[in-house]
């Protein structure tokens, strides 16, 4: 058997969210290489076009949407635009997200309620707007883009991991009541990843030296390092391509076994 054709995306449609750089551009970029068609959106032109640019400096033929994850209407007008450009949408990646670094007893219901609508809602909504076309098409593939707040707790984080630990629910709700229309829905738990949403927590101090946090995350990662977006290409492809057509419900830790590991040992 050639296990390539297993995990190849030949002839599939991916709408990956909030792709124009970070992890979801990574993700996209390796759906792509495993021959997906790529469907893209962001809030702004301006990140659009220089997403497009850095798309085809990969070699990969974008096509890029202005929508919000939050809108349902913008979602259905994504749908179907998508559907009318490429074809009828096989792998979604719910991969748009926000956080808000604020200590909870500080943190207004209206920031709290930002971080649920985009990290929790959206993802809800757009699953919502692809589910009815896989049905009809007989498979589809959800991949939920979770975090290591799906399972653990931290400062600073309640609206990020309330929203993360529920997003984690929905992706084994999802599988739950659309395992047997032959749609796989999983979630990929990035460990800490190098990205815009991190740089905070890896800003060098005024005198130079490495953020404690930064200093934390690589003592408390087995692997001693911060992971890169690209980490996250060989999982996504697995859980898009048919070689994951058995694995519904799980949410695959990608965290450099952050979540094996009790810490440093004094
Ligand atoms: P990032 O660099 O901040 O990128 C997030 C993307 O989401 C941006 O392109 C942003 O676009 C888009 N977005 C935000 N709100 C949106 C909305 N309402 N509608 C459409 N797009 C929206 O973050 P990242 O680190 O790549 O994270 C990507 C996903 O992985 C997020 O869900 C994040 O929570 C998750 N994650 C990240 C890490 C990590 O360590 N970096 C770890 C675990 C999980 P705009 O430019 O329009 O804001
Ligand atoms: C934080 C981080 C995390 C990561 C990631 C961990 O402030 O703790 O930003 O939430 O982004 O989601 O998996």
């Amino acid at each position: 058997m050639d296990m390539t054709e297993k995990f190849s995306l030949h002839g599939k449609v991916a709408l990956v969210t909030g792709a124009a750089y970070g992890i979801g551009f990574a993700i996209a970029t390796a759906l792509a290489g495993a021959g997906a068609k790529i469907a893209f959106n962001c809030r702004s032109q301006s990140n659009m076009d220089k997403a497009l640019a850095d798309y085809a400096a990969k070699g990969v033929d974008a096509k890029g949407y202005i929508a919000d994850v939050t809108d349902e209407k913008q979602v259905a007008d994504l749908v179907a635009k998508i559907e009318k450009d490429l074809g009828g949408i096989d792998i979604l990646v719910n991969n748009a997200g926000i956080i808000k670094r604020i200590p909870m007893l500080e943190m207004s219901a209206e920031d709290f309620r930002q971080v649920v609508d985009i990290d929790l809602t959206g993802p809800f909504i757009c699953a919502k707007a692809v589910i009815p076309g896989m049905i009809e098409r007989g498979h589809g593939k959800i991949i939920n883009i979770c975090s290591m707040m799906s399972e653990l707790g931290r400062e600073t984080v309640s609206a990020y991991a309330a929203a993360k630990g529920g997003l984690k629910m929905l992706t084994r709700n999802i599988c739950s009541e659309y395992g047997g229309a032959n749609i796989q829905c999983n979630g990929i738990g990035p460990g800490y990843i190098a990205t815009p949403q991190t740089a905070p927590l890896r800003e060098r101090q005024p005198d130079g030296s490495r953020h404690p946090f930064d200093q934390f995350i690589v003592s408390k990662t087995p692997a001693g390092r911060w992971g890169t977006a690209e980490d996250l290409m060989g999982p996504a492809v697995f859980l898009a391509s048919e070689a994951s057509d058995f694995v519904n419900g799980h949410i695959l830790y990608v965290d450099g076994g952050i979540l094996a590991y009790i810490g440093k040992q004094p």
